[in-house]
């Protein structure tokens, strides 16, 4: 099993530093009212509830629950989870870079947190202050168990790392809460959470605890989805007949959305065929699924994330891994439906296909599962923050016009600059935590192999019953696919033996065992060495990497006619900073006219490319919209190098168009 691993990736450090030294920090000022954020004006139009303020209002709540501290609570609903994904964030940041001082931030966090858990265990702010007696009475908005979820998550993460027993025990105190609430028997609540979430988290307190109850809860949650298709509307039809107001001011009027699809609720998982309603909420149930499946064997869990799988990645999905088409409930919307500008693709939705993805992995190792992860990863994930690490997105579209985005309000959630914070600030913690827990993505592990999914220089420690090993990668992945492993291994103990993924975007590769060509032929996507690992053995792998034209399936009617450029897991985009405006007008070129070279000043350090293609001469007399057509087209183009930079690093120049799917070569 893979125990520890240190990412000494340039690439990946470099991202981790900007979240060390200036996301945790930010958010850790933002949490706790230091520092005064306009969360006003950045509202996405997603679930968010605007506020009027420029506090966040997050560590104040809990002080206020905890009777230390008079006020009213402010903020979301799910407020309490920025504090738990921050939590999250610094477990993370604590195992790769030891720092007592944040540490020190950290535990007083969770003294703040336990001081407000109630003495039943049952923790959130905003009922605990505003509304004692609704407490799990409006779970199809509520986010009680979300909430819960994150900090469960969080205090495993925090727990490993630190060791500080009171975040496990505050966890385990509302993990049996809500044990204590929820399940088949009489008397207790026969549903779950509008809002995946506590499953995985309550797997991750069963792969910490061995404790059987935290599996049988999971289980419970995952397998009554879809039983009372009316459960949520049940429990708003009360909140009516009560008087209750809207947990979400605003919402109210979708409520005609929120349709047991919407939350996954309409059929049992096991015979869900698409990813329906908020993407979110997919990916994190599927994530729990998935991972549930692997600690369990369950094969209805297993066919369901199956189920879930295919959907989103045959069907939902877009080039970058984003996924969520609309605005609307930030929803699936139908197969193939992938519009590029007015989508949604929100930054945690493609970290939640992540954590799918990896899940996935654990129980069938199929080199599509690390495809996508990387796709996600690379693109849709980095996308979501800015390379300074001071600005975000929520939104991340394909195509993006400044001039549109402000002026069509059907646009207006789609952001064409970065924005400081969200008064719904779900996005910057989930990559913060993402990106600090890379490494823990690297490699996966079954009885006796080792499966190397995603590549980065990193040094990384394993343990097979009683034998270690270590790996040393050496490698300029993503920027160039030659890796190379050098394997430290004691003599005694079982056969260990390695498994190589092989991207779908790799079309040669090379494969050295101590300097020996090895003729190895991909198997679902890995390629097995044939011999245990030994100490001493050198694993150089070549994967070809170069710059590719690609076409999307004719049925996605945005992109049809349409092509983009990668280069290995990076989707690359076109800016108006480098190629003037109107991007609508460029021409790539031919496939083989497709330069590149890694430009060290640019962007921190991108791998670009260039292509000679051609821009249509722009020959419409004023004034006019429409004309018949009338020139040869030889006539329409002339020449233009067009300059290509990866996809996760636009919007970090000038604010202006970016577009990834391009018109082909005309001629
Ligand atoms: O509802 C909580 C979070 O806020 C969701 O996961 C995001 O999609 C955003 O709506
Ligand atoms: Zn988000």
């Amino acid at each position: 099993m893979l125990e520890q691993i240190q990412v000494q990736s340039k690439f990946w450090r470099e991202r981790q530093r900007v979240i060390r030294e200036q996301m945790i920090p930010y958010q850790w000022n933002v949490i706790n009212d230091l520092q005064s954020v306009n969360i006003a004006s950045t509202n996405t139009g997603g679930d968010g509830d605007a506020q009027d303020t420029d506090k966040s209002y997050v560590v104040e709540n809990f002080l206020i629950a905890a009777g230390k501290k008079q006020g009213k609570r402010g903020g979301m609903v799910f407020q309490d989870s920025d504090a738990y994904k921050w939590l999250e964030a610094v477990a993370y940041s604590l195992e790769c870079y030891p720092d007592p001082k944040l540490q020190a931030q950290a535990d007083s966090l969770v003294q703040i947190i336990a001081d407000a858990q109630e003495s039943d265990g049952y923790l959130n702010t905003y009922f605990q202050v505003n509304e004692p007696d609704r407490k799990y009475q409006s779970l199809y908005m509520s986010h009680e168990l979300y909430c819960a979820g994150h900090f469960i998550e969080a205090a495993v993460a925090y727990y490993q790392v630190t060791k500080n027993q009171l975040v496990l025990d505050v966890a385990k105190r509302l993990a049996d809460n809500i044990d204590a609430h929820f399940g088949p028997e009489d008397g207790k609540i026969h549903g779950g959470d509008g809002h995946e979430e506590i499953e995985l988290a309550l797997l991750r307190l069963y792969e910490l605890t061995g404790e059987q109850k935290y599996l049988d809860l999971s289980k419970y949650f995952l397998l009554t989805r879809g039983q009372n298709p009316d459960f949520f509307e049940e429990q708003k039809r009360r909140d009516v007949a009560l008087g209750r107001k809207s947990l979400i001011q605003g919402l109210d009027i979708m409520y005609s959305e929120f349709t047991p699809a919407y939350f996954q609720n309409d059929l049992p998982l096991d015979q869900q065929p698409d990813a329906k309603g908020h993407a979110v909420r997919v990916v994190y149930l599927s994530s729990a699924l998935a991972l549930g499946a692997a600690l369990s064997g369950d094969a209805k869990l297993q066919q369901a994330a199956k189920n879930y799988w295919q959907s989103i990645v045959e069907r939902r999905m877009y080039l970058t891994g984003a996924i969520g088409s609309t605005c609307h409930g930030e929803a699936f919307t139908a197969d193939y439906d992938l519009p590029n500008d007015s989508m949604y693709g929100e930054t945690c939705a493609s970290v939640g296909l992540t954590f799918f993805a990896h899940n996935m992995l654990r129980s069938d190792h199929q080199g599509v599962y690390g495809d996508v992860m990387e796709q996600a990863l690379y693109n849709t994930v980095l996308a979501g923050m800015s390379l300074d690490g001071k600005s975000y997105f929520y939104v991340n579209p394909l195509e993006a016009r400044p001039q549109y985005s402000k002026q069509n309000p059907g646009l207006k959630h789609v952001l064409t600059r970065r924005a400081g914070w969200f008064a719904c600030a779900c996005c910057p913690p989930n990559l913060a935590r993402m990106v600090m827990s890379v490494g823990h993505y690297a490699y996966h592990c079954d009885q006796n192999t080792i499966y190397a999914d995603l590549y980065m220089e990193s040094e990384a420690q394993f343990a097979f019953a009683e034998r270690k090993l270590q790996i040393q990668q050496n490698t300029a992945y993503p920027w160039d696919g030659k890796i190379t492993f050098t394997v430290r291994a004691d003599q005694q103990g079982p056969e260990v033996k390695l498994a190589l993924r092989l991207p779908e975007w790799c079309e040669r590769y090379d494969l050295k065992l101590n300097g020996k060509e090895q003729q190895v032929t991909a198997n679902a996507g890995y390629l097995y060495l044939d011999s245990g690992l030994a100490d001493g053995d050198c694993i150089e792998l070549d994967l070809h990497m170069s710059a590719q034209i690609v076409e999307a399936n004719p049925l996605i009617a945005a992109d049809y006619g349409k092509q983009a450029v990668v280069r290995g897991p990076m989707v690359y985009c076109v800016e108006a900073c480098d190629n003037g405006e109107n991007l609508q007008c460029l021409h790539l070129g031919s496939g083989d006219e497709l330069q590149g070279h890694f430009d060290e000043q640019l962007l921190d350090g991108v791998y670009v490319l260039e292509s000679k293609g051609c821009r249509r001469v722009f020959d419409f007399e004023q004034g006019r919209l429409y004309r018949a057509v009338n020139k040869s087209v030889a006539e329409q183009f002339r020449p233009q190098t067009l300059v290509l930079i990866p996809y996760y690093a636009w919007c970090n120049r000038a604010e202006g168009e970016m577009r990834v799917w391009l018109n082909p070569n005309p001629l």
